[in-house]
C-alpha cells in the first residue's frame, strides 16, 4: 500500500511539473475545464456553431471546432463576467488566441458616462514581472476605428440599444523573450452599469497555433488594436458585479 502511494504521489508530482501549455484552449473539451470563471459566472457558458443575431448574424460564434465560450451574454443587469487561465513556466515563443465582442450602445446616452458603459477587456499578462503582453479594452463609445461594425438595433438587455460588433481577432504574440514566465490570459465584459445594455465576448482557440478564422481582419486592425489600449482600464468604473 505504501508502495503504491508512493507511485502515486510521484506521478502526481510528474504532472504538476511537467510544463503544459493552456489547456482545452479551443474548448474543444465541450467544456470549461482549465478555465476559471469569474464576476457573474452565470452569464458565460460553451457556445457552438451558428452566427449572432446582434450581429446580423454576420458573426460566428465559434472561430473553429465545435466549441468556443462566450463569457458575458446579452442580458442587462449589469453584470460583470471574466474567463481566465493562468500558465506556469511558459515554453512556446508564440501564442494565439481569437476573440471577437459585442457591446451594445444605449440609444440615448445621455444617461451614460463614459464609465456606465458597456465594455470588454482582453488581457494577456505576465505574472512573472508584472507586465501586459497584450491589452485591448474599449467601451462601446471609444471602440477603434477600424475591425468593428454596427450590428442589430433591439431592447434585448431591457432598454434600446445598437449593438456593435467586432471581427474575430487572431491575436499572435512572440513570446520567446518570457519562456519561463507564468502567464495569465483573461476576458472581462460588463454590461453597462445601469443594467440595461449587455456586452459580451467571444473566445476561442488558445494556444500556440495559428487560429483559423472564418472571416480574417486586416492585418493594420490587429495592429492597431493592440497598440495603446494598455491605459484604457484604468479609468473604468468598477461595476457591480
Ligand atoms: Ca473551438
Ligand atoms: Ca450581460
Amino acid at each position: 500500500m505504501k508502495r503504491l502511494m508512493l507511485v502515486l504521489l510521484s506521478s502526481t508530482l510528474f504532472a504538476t511539473s511537467a510544463w503544459a501549455g493552456f489547456i482545452n484552449g479551443g474548448f474543444e473539451n465541450g467544456n470549461l475545464s482549465g478555465w476559471t470563471l469569474g464576476g457573474y459566472t452565470a452569464d458565460s457558458g460553451i457556445v457552438t456553431p451558428g452566427t449572432d443575431s446582434n450581429a446580423l448574424n454576420l458573426l460566428g460564434r465559434t472561430s473553429n471546432g465545435n466549441y468556443a465560450v462566450r463569457v458575458g451574454n446579452q442580458g442587462g443587469s449589469a453584470h460583470t463576467s471574466s474567463i481566465s487561465q493562468t500558465v506556469a513556466n511558459w515554453q512556446d515563443v508564440k501564442v494565439w488566441f481569437a476573440w471577437a465582442a459585442l457591446l451594445q450602445e444605449p440609444t440615448n446616452q445621455v444617461y451614460h458616462t463614459p464609465g456606465e458603459m458597456p465594455d470588454y477587456s482582453v488581457s494577456l499578462f505576465d505574472l512573472t514581472t508584472s507586465t501586459s503582453l497584450y491589452n485591448s479594452a474599449f467601451n462601446v463609445t471609444n471602440l477603434p476605428p477600424t475591425g468593428w461594425h454596427t450590428g442589430a438595433i433591439n431592447s434585448v438587455a431591457g432598454s434600446p440599444g445598437l449593438w456593435h460588433y467586432s471581427d474575430w481577432y487572431a491575436v499572435n504574440l512572440d513570446t520567446s523573450l518570457v519562456i519561463g514566465h507564468d502567464l495569465r490570459l483573461t476576458i472581462t465584459a460588463s454590461d453597462c452599469s445601469l443594467g440595461g445594455h449587455g456586452g459580451y465576448v467571444y473566445l476561442d482557440q488558445v494556444g500556440s497555433q495559428q487560429p483559423i478564422i472564418p472571416s480574417v481582419p486586416e492585418p493594420s486592425t490587429v495592429i492597431l488594436l493592440g497598440v495603446g489600449v494598455a491605459g484604457l482600464a484604468m479609468w473604468r468604473r468598477n461595476k457591480k458585479s
